[in-house]
């Protein structure tokens, strides 16, 4: 474990912050989430140093992690490993079929965000071709990975507790339920997926949440 403090900082509210937060927990890692108040901000340091200003950001003593599968990559070197990796990385996957859905899974998180800043913060129009492509190309990535999902679990390695892939799958379905971006009704087999993960300490500890106190802008 690390002797330096390590701090998350993120949102409550944020699918990229709750998959830091997720492998913190099943890692075993202590993690304090420093909440970022306001998205709206174009100051990095109330992002923790994110130069893009966005969260989440890892601070571990003076070291910042940027982007929440490098925040795991650090998470998991942080907790150590004895023999099989017990949250599988990108890094101990070796399938076309599987490094595409993760991409999926990264899209359909970002394009969530686009939609969310764009159409609801920005107040622009969804018809406009950003948004109405975004919208398509999310949908596009959920059908793709409701028709995969179950195949690419099966072809991550065993034993682990769990995987990057199935973390940030969850966390991407249940905050389109949070946030209303496209409809989940189409998607079963997702819909099962993150009603099963859900039960886990891991997710139960981390509900999607608005930090108090309120801020301007909540993706
Ligand atoms: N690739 C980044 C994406 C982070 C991201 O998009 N975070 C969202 C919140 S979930 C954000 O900061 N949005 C603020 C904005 O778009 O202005 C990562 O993996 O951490």
């Amino acid at each position: 474990m690390s002797p330096e403090p390590i701090r998350l900082f993120g949102r409550s509210s944020s699918h990229f912050t709750r998959v830091a937060a997720i492998v913190a927990l099943e890692l075993g890692v202590p993690c304090e989430l420093v909440v970022v108040p306001d998205l709206a901000s174009r100051d990095p340091a109330d992002y923790g140093g994110h130069p893009a200003l966005r969260v989440p950001t890892l601070a571990v003593g003076e070291s910042r992690v940027f982007g929440a599968e490098n925040i795991c990559r650090r998470l998991a070197a942080i907790a150590g490993r004895s023999g099989e990796p017990r949250v599988v990385l990108a890094e101990h996957v070796d399938a076309d079929l599987a490094w595409s859905a993760q991409e999926l899974v990264w899209h359909a998180m970002s394009a969530q965000v686009q939609l969310v800043v764009g159409v609801v913060f920005s107040k622009l129009p969804p018809d406009a071709l950003i948004f109405a492509k975004g919208a398509a190309g999310l949908r596009g990535a959920l059908a793709w990975l409701d028709a995969h999902a179950d195949e690419v679990i099966e072809l991550l390695p065993k034993p682990r507790d769990t995987s990057i892939f199935e973390v940030s799958l969850f966390c991407l379905v249940e905050h389109l339920g949070f946030r209303p971006t496209v409809p989940l009704e189409p998607y079963p087999r997702l819909r099962a997926f993150a009603a099963s993960f859900a039960t886990r300490a891991s997710a139960r500890a981390t509900p999607y949440r608005y930090d108090v106190p309120p801020t301007t802008v909540t993706p």
